[in-house]
């Protein structure tokens, strides 16, 4: 932490306070009928988000995945955009008719949320191979659990990217589940990180609840694929809060590891930290704290205010 500006790490802080937030939020609204659709939280995995999202700008890209609320705000997204496609409203990323899992915004170069597990990773090598082409330093990163993990697109990713030494950062978000299938059973390799080795590149394992550590790791691959040195893997070892989607009770974790893990909740493990070595006071915290809630709930009231989109555009925006 030391080597860290303040500046750097309030901004970690506010960018998980800020999804958790807009999480908690969306599970209550959800929970009162007011939003429709799928919702799969990010609650307890914001470090991830929120330290790799921190190492980049703009102009670098990310995929996402099923669970994206929270890489859509730490890369930039507008609230209120999102908050309304939650809430199925016209003014909401895909006018309304997209929903938690298909939040888009090419201007600051998140190339999109995705319901097909694994997908967003050969779309992040397709990226990066047009950055290399293209000259830039700019670089890709994609998100994905470690169930997408053992899809083909994994592999097929890691191999093109190593193989084509393309700019890109795999950033596995290892949450100890797919649905409800944990690690273990899903994967003989001990760590996700080791499968690196298998394509010849960088792997490694860091403490995904906690967002420093995940940004000098993430900072490490960054600028190692800005120089022209090719793709690495990171795996963040964390944990859902949740069920894997909003209306899973999760009978499958055990209570003395959900225990374990909400005590080691990357929030409040965070605010100890900032604390304890004077980087802020509770006062600084709280304001942050109350900050976020302010824009949350300006975004719910803007999702509310908003119109349905008209019948009559259901059929707009479609390939076929
Ligand atoms: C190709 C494909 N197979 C199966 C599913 C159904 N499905 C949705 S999420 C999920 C589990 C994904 O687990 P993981 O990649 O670890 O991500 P997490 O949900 O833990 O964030 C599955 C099997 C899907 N959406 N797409």
């Amino acid at each position: 932490m030391s080597d860290c500006s303040k500046e750097v790490l309030l901004g970690l802080y506010r960018t998980m306070v800020r999804i958790r937030t807009f999480e908690e939020t969306a599970a209550r609204l959800f929970q009162d009928g007011k939003l429709a659709g799928f919702l799969h939280l990010y609650s307890g995995e914001e470090a991830v988000a929120a330290g790799v999202c921190a190492c980049l700008g703009d102009e670098d890209c990310v995929t996402s995945t099923h669970r994206g609320h929270g890489h859509c705000i730490a890369k930039g997204a507008d609230i209120n955009r999102m908050m309304a496609e939650l809430y199925g409203r016209k003014t909401g990323y895909c006018k309304g008719k997209g929903g938690s899992m298909h939040i888009a915004d090419i201007s600051k170069g998140i190339i999109g949320a995705n319901g097909i597990v694994g997908a967003g990773i050969p779309i992040a090598v397709g990226v990066a191979f047009a950055q290399k082409y293209r000259g830039e330093q700019n670089v890709t990163v994609t998100f994905f659990g470690d169930g997408a993990s053992n899809r083909g697109t994994f592999h097929e990713g890691l191999n093109m990217a190593a193989a084509q030494n393309l700019p890109v950062i795999f950033v596995c978000e290892n949450n100890h589940f797919g649905m409800s299938t944990p690690f273990a059973v899903h994967s003989k390799n001990k760590t996700i990180a080791q499968r690196a080795a298998a394509y010849d590149i960088p792997g490694v394992r860091v403490d995904g609840n906690d967002p420093v550590a995940v940004m000098e790791a993430a900072e490490e691959a960054v600028k190692r694929a800005r120089a022209g040195e090719g793709p690495s893997l990171i795996e963040c070892v964390t944990w859902r809060h949740y069920g894997h989607f909003i209306g899973d009770p999760a009978p499958y974790k055990k209570l003395e590891d959900d225990k374990k893990w909400r005590e080691n909740d990357p929030i409040p493990r965070f605010e100890k930290k900032l604390t304890a070595e004077g980087i802020a006071s509770a006062d600084e915290l709280d304001a942050i704290k109350a900050e976020a809630e302010n824009e949350i709930q300006a975004a719910v009231r803007f999702a509310e205010d908003s119109p349905f989109p008209e019948v009559d555009v259901m059929f707009e925006d479609l390939y076929v």
